[in-house]
């Protein structure tokens, strides 16, 4: 993949950003930020976007609309991490998590053909009050600051590589998928709109579901907007 990086300081959110290039754009263009002021994960929640942090969206036209798409940046992350000595694990659908901390969250949307793949990631930023407990960064895990440019550099590389495996053969991605996440065998209550679920992870279906031991009885729970919680 031809990545063509635009840079900027300050803006809304990338994926903001990168929604009002399409149609006009094409597939391989990168939106970065230094910071944002109104960072969204799902559902319109907020995603904390100080400054050190690497916030961006690649714009992509796969040739089909596949909720497997989120893995791809998933994957990406956790090579990159693995590549700076920071072991991280894939907390399905879209987050991936150092430990019992989260270090980076992945918001694909849909506009026409095109998929906007929001990538955010904790580089040097320094985590605010309120998610301390709950998020970590690259510095935090290993006690030094990083070179940005080098982890954004790693992380397309990777990208454009599970793309290109996603495109040809996307339960190979799944696969993946299923040995970097610590969910399997776990209980968990999967926070649907208004009913929860609580049961014990079987797998992680070729199609990117989540299979579920609830009661006896196999739950798919197909990816939307759906958070795993460790029971
Ligand atoms: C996500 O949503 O995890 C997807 C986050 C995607 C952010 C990128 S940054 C570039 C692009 N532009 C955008 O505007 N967005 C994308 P979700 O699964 O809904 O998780 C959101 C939750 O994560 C929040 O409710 C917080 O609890 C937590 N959170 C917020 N900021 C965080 C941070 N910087 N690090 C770790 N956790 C955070």
């Amino acid at each position: 993949m031809e990545w063509n990086v635009i840079r900027l300081d300050e803006v809304d959110s990338t994926n903001e950003y990168a929604k009002k290039l399409i149609p006009d754009v094409s597939e391989g263009t990168v939106v970065v930020a230094k910071r944002q002021t109104s960072g969204r994960g799902r559902k319109g929640r907020a995603w904390a976007s100080p400054e050190g942090g690497l916030w961006m969206s690649v714009i992509l036209k796969p040739p089909m609309i596949d909720p497997r798409l989120v893995f791809v940046g998933a994957l990406a992350v956790s090579d990159t991490l693995r590549d700076f000595g920071i072991g991280a694990w894939i907390k399905w659908p879209n987050d991936v998590w150092v430990g019992n901390r989260k270090i980076s969250g992945v918001l694909t949307e849909v506009k026409g053909d095109f998929v906007i793949m929001g990538v955010g990631l904790n580089v040097n930023n320094e985590i605010p009050d309120g998610l301390k407990e709950t998020a970590t960064s690259m510095m935090e895990a290993l006690g030094e600051p990083v070179d940005i440019g080098e982890v954004l550099e790693r992380l397309l590389e990777y990208l454009g590589r599970w793309y290109k495996t996603f495109l040809e053969n996307p339960p190979l991605v799944v696969e993946e998928v299923r040995g970097r996440t610590m969910l399997i065998g776990k209980e968990v209550r999967v926070l649907l709109d208004g009913n929860d679920l609580v049961g014990r992870v079987i797998t992680i279906s070729d199609d990117g579901s989540l299979i579920l031991d609830v009661d006896g009885q196999t739950v798919k729970v197909v990816y939307g907007d759906v958070s795993v919680r460790i029971n």
